[in-house]
């Protein structure tokens, strides 16, 4: 593995039967944004910047070790290691941290506030999920150069081998659309560069770098991939179409998708950007660090974090959520009062079934990505029948697991809203929802595996125990 030249015969999925669409080769000007150097002061090429930046990091964390590698900073319970290693600190994620009552701070940033200040479109309201990577690999807020430099670069690595587009092309349409995603990023590794060069012995010092490479092509082949698994299924295996570089990572694949409203691709900047990332310890991101760091190379890591995020207490839920909407829509009809609707939520709680798109293994307050969801929709969708039920269920259904008294958390998380926004626009196909999520969250797991490998973290490998042994170590006696 990896030790294949690189495939010239790159194609960028054309229909299922149809003709194939060659990519095209970008415009003199996409090709000098590439070289780096579009703008006058502010470096353009994220690996350079990464370059002088790393060295800094690995000094710093090396001076902490020496003074503090003996500090201790937690203690772990019998209830922890039982219960899931809640709040057990662990790992090391350096993009993002979560708190319990005020959510995600990317690289130290609110969501509104990188609302607020991350690039955007022409035009646009929203953030551009390009901005959010350079934010999330440098710590730094990026220049508008950066993120079209980073658009740029994305168009024209965007080009799929011809045997994932031919393995998704024959798929089976009741294969689900997470597992063909995870399939196709697993094939997707006979263009890792990461495991060429460790193939051919590279030093361990410039791994950060064919990660680097590797995480840039993954994240702007996704799209495509993505793009390529909706055709498929829901419209006939119709062409995805070109890639147009002067356009950004998320309007060109709401193109691909086949949704030109502009509306749609400015909520495709907020999805992108939102669902990115949420520190090292959920399912997909901690997937992404385990894998990769036995030297798996990202495609790889990211497939397995693929496989996790289809799980439904994780990503699925945003599938899962619009489900039970339309289950109770079917019982219930639209115009429910609240209390045949806390009727319904308890029917789910008492056939031993979760809410979906409610409570979280940290957070305890709403999550401000619910929150940001719910101003997209009453600023564009504020009569939208599936939005107010959704809104009214945001009234009733923390009190009723309050009243349940089981869930630590009886707020909506970001799953909870997500569906509905899609469903406005006309994407229904809710078993696809989860694939939206995933894309996402190449941007969070893939800039933190930049880092892991430029910090060299070893192998990840924590101690297990038997109940025997876990008894015998803390003096348990029974009876
Ligand atoms: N509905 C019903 N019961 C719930 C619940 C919910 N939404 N959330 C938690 N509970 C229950 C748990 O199942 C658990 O029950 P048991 O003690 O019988 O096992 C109890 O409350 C305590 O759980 P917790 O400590 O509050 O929550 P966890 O950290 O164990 O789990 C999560 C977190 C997200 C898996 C859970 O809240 C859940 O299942 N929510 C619904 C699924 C969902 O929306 N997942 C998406 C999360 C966001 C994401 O990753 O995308």
């Amino acid at each position: 593995m990896g030790s294949r030249p690189h495939r010239a015969g790159v194609v960028l999925g054309g229909g299922r039967t149809g003709r194939r669409c060659r990519f095209p080769p970008p415009p003199p000007s996409a090709l000098a944004a590439a070289s780096g150097f579009v703008t006058g002061a502010a470096v353009s090429n994220l690996k350079d910047v990464l370059a002088s930046m790393i060295p800094k990091e690995q000094a710093k964390i090396k001076s902490f070790r020496q003074q503090h590698g003996s500090t201790t900073i937690g203690q772990i319970t019998v209830d922890m290691v039982y219960g899931g290693m809640r709040g057990m600190k662990g790992l090391i994620y350096e993009t993002s941290v979560l708190d319990p009552d005020e959510g995600i701070r990317f690289r130290g940033y609110s969501i509104p506030e990188c609302q607020k200040l991350l690039p955007k479109a022409a035009g646009g309201e929203e953030p551009l999920p390009e901005g959010l990577f350079w934010l999330l690999v440098t710590g730094e807020m990026p220049t508008q150069e950066q993120v079209t430099w980073l658009s740029r670069e994305w168009a024209r690595r965007a080009a799929l081998p011809s045997h994932v587009v031919t393995m998704l092309d024959n798929f089976p349409t009741n294969l689900h659309p997470m597992s063909q995603l995870s399939a196709a990023i697993t094939a997707l590794n006979s263009e890792s560069k990461f495991a060429r060069a460790y193939a051919e012995g590279i030093h361990r010092a410039k791994y950060w770098e064919f990660i680097y490479e590797d995480a840039m092509d993954l994240i702007a082949k996704l799209p495509c991939v993505a793009a390529k698994i909706y055709r498929n299924l829901y419209r006939e295996g119709s062409s995805i179409g070109a890639i147009d570089p002067n356009l950004d990572w998320s309007h060109n694949f709401a193109n691909m998708l086949g949704y030109a409203e502009p509306q749609f691709i400015e909520l495709m900047r907020l999805y992108l950007t939102i669902h990115s990332d949420h520190e090292g310890g959920n399912v997909s991101a901690h997937t992404s660090h385990l894998v990769g760091s036995a030297l798996s190379d990202p495609y790889l890591a990211f497939a397995a974090a693929m496989n996790g995020l289809a799980g439904p207490l994780h990503g699925l839920a945003n599938q899962e959520v619009l489900l039970w909407l339309t289950d109770l829509q079917k019982e219930l009809g639209t115009d429910v009062s609240d209390e045949k609707l806390r009727d319904f939520i308890w029917n789910t709680l008492n056939s031993g079934r979760v809410v979906p798109g409610y409570g979280h293994a940290v957070l305890r307050k709403t999550d401000p990505r619910y929150s940001c969801q719910r101003e997209f929709a009453l600023k564009h969708l504020p009569q939208d029948p599936l939005f107010k039920l959704v809104a009214q269920l945001y009234k009733i259904v923390p009190n009723v697991l309050l009243e349940q008294g089981k869930a630590k958390n009886p707020w909506p998380n970001v799953d909870a809203h997500s569906g509905v926004l899609l469903q406005y626009y006309g994407l229904k196909e809710m078993n696809y929802y989860t694939v939206l999520f995933g894309v996402s969250r190449a941007l969070g797991v893939l800039a933190q595996l930049i880092w892991s490998r430029a910090l060299g973290f070893p192998l990840e490998r924590p101690k297990s125990m038997s109940t025997k042994g876990l008894m015998q170590l803390v003096g348990y006696k029974s009876g």
